[in-house]
């Protein structure tokens, strides 16, 4: 039988022809009567494999009617998501992968969409309306004009300046423009701020979304900044769950195995977790029902990410780099691979673990074990190019604070160290094999002048103060280590070079 197109108008049939077991669709009401209480902005794959889920999960089994979701895309590229969601009344399916086999979950909780090139004024007044109590973000670590080394707003940034020019009020282009508009015309209709909730990737993402958005609001208008930062509430949180990017066989499938024909499904992982510090300023739905760990200590939030971002995401960074410059296609693959394998577990176990805290009741050694099979799940086919995109907003998240960690410490790494000697190589687009691939990084054409002038040094790259401290330019041992692994690299390349980084 032809697969039927997702829609609203085909959503029975479509449970019913793959049958129930198979399918899972939504049975909550939908469309223009909902009430929109989440403005999300930046749906991408993980947006729509775990907030929107979470969400869903509310609406499908806990009768959660006041939180439905309106997407947001800010860039021209989200023009492909605006055009996918709308020809299908904004469902999507979630296939979840593993060994136990696939699931296809349709979900209906992204209410509306709405492109800002299209109409920025929209945006402004959706986020500003008194139904909207949460701005939801994941707008990549890059879209925060955070500076890693001042902790300060890139005010330089000509994006910013586009945006702090009154002129420009009205038609914003960044994410701070926006919540900046709306903050204004919620204070003048004597409404609360909305809680400005980050699902993004960095250490303490609520606090610096505050401290970027205040910092920019304060250009404009004091008064403003004070409220905000005196009403306003952004929680800390940390947020998991692998997704890669959909491929064009991931459709096949879907309408193959479930009768589904979706121009832009998610595949996913059946791990999701979310830990957020429970800290909203006009209101929240009870996340806690379906799974989410809210969390009253803003230290243990922090512990929380700071676990997962070193291990899960460092460790990422292990297999990305590295991974490409070996020729390797998928996290699996590398996973399979006995040295590198060892190399990652290595990392975490000898490097990374122990300048991490300890949480109550979480075992990192199982924690460790948990990603090692999440990494090598075979059936979700996660792409190293995706693990590698945006590096700049990654590894000073990611690795690098590790090291400057292990500096003061006087720890062991020298396998953190070769991971960003890999990203660093990685940068002049070469394999070590001789292929050639692009870089795709918000800073790229800086990085590859930066990285082709270097050679096998570190200092060119290091010099680049968005990205990294004082203290790493100026420690000996460090220099001295990576310089060594950029040299190791360079000369044997990395599968070559692994040995003599794994015991
Ligand atoms: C990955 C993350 O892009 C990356 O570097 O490490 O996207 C990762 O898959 C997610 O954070 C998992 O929660």
């Amino acid at each position: 039988m032809a697969p039927l197109k997702l829609n609203s108008k085909n959503l029975s049939q479509i449970a019913t022809a793959a049958g129930a077991a198979k399918v899972r669709i939504p049975t909550y009401q939908r469309g223009p009567a909902v009430k929109e209480g989440i403005v999300h902005v930046g749906v991408g794959g993980f947006h729509r494999a775990h907030l929107a889920v979470y969400v869903h999960e509310l609406m499908q089994k806990h009768g959660v009617t006041d939180y439905a979701i309106c997407g947001v895309g800010l860039q021209p590229f989200d023009a492909g998501m605006r055009d996918a969601l709308r020809s299908q009344d904004h469902l999507y399916t979630v296939i979840e992968r593993s060994a136990k086999g696939s699931f296809a979950n349709v979900v209906g909780s992204i209410n509306s969409y709405l492109f800002a090139p299209d109409n920025r004024e929209a945006v402004i007044a959706k986020m500003a309306h008194p139904d909207t109590h949460i701005v939801s973000l994941t707008i990549t670590e890059s879209g925060y004009y955070y500076n890693e080394n001042t902790h300060e707003l890139q005010t330089e940034h000509p994006d910013i300046q586009f945006d702090l020019n009154p002129a420009n009020e009205k038609a914003p282009k960044t994410t701070f423009g926006f919540l900046y508009a709306a903050m204004v015309r919620r204070r003048q209709q004597g409404l609360n701020p909305f809680t400005v909730m980050s699902c993004d990737n960095m250490l303490k993402n609520g606090a610096i979304t505050r401290h970027m958005l205040t910092s920019f609001a304060r250009l404009r208008d004091p008064e403003v900044a004070d409220w905000i930062n005196t009403k306003g509430h952004f929680p800390n949180a940390m947020v998991d769950r692998i997704t890669p990017q959909t491929s064009p066989a991931d459709k096949t499938a879907l309408a193959q195995d479930f009768g589904i024909e979706d121009s832009w499904p998610v595949v996913t992982e059946p791990f999701m977790q979310w830990v957020i510090e429970d800290h909203f300023c006009d209101g929240r739905p009870p996340f806690e029902k379906v799974g989410v760990q809210i969390v009253k200590n803003v230290k243990e939030v922090e512990q929380f990410e700071k676990h997962k971002l070193r291990l899960l995401n460092g460790s990422h960074s292990a297999i990305g780099y590295p991974g490409q410059l070996a020729g390797y296609k998928y996290v699996h693959e590398v996973m399979e691979d006995p040295l590198f394998s060892k190399f990652v577990w290595q990392m975490m176990q000898e490097e990374v673990k122990p300048l991490l805290p300890e949480i109550p009741g979480v075992n990192v050694d199982e924690y460790c074990k948990t990603l090692v099979e999440r990494f090598s799940n075979p059936t979700i086919m996660d792409q190293l190019p995706r693990i590698c995109l945006n590096a700049s907003g990654k590894i000073p998240q990611f690795i690098m604070p590790s090291i400057a960690e292990a500096i003061w410490v006087t720890g062991p790494f020298r396998r953190l160290c070769f991971v960003a000697a890999a990203w660093f190589r990685y940068l002049h687009g070469v394999d070590d094999k001789g292929n050639t691939f692009t870089i795709d990084d918000p800073m790229r054409e800086e990085l590859q002048a930066k990285a082709r002038a270097g050679g096998t040094t570190p200092q060119e790259l290091l010099s680049i103060k968005n990205l990294f401290g004082d203290d790493l330019r100026s420690d000996e041992r460090f220099l001295k280590t990576i310089t060594e692994a950029m040299e190791d690299i360079a000369r044997d390349g990395v599968l070559k070079s692994l040995p003599k980084y794994v015991d």
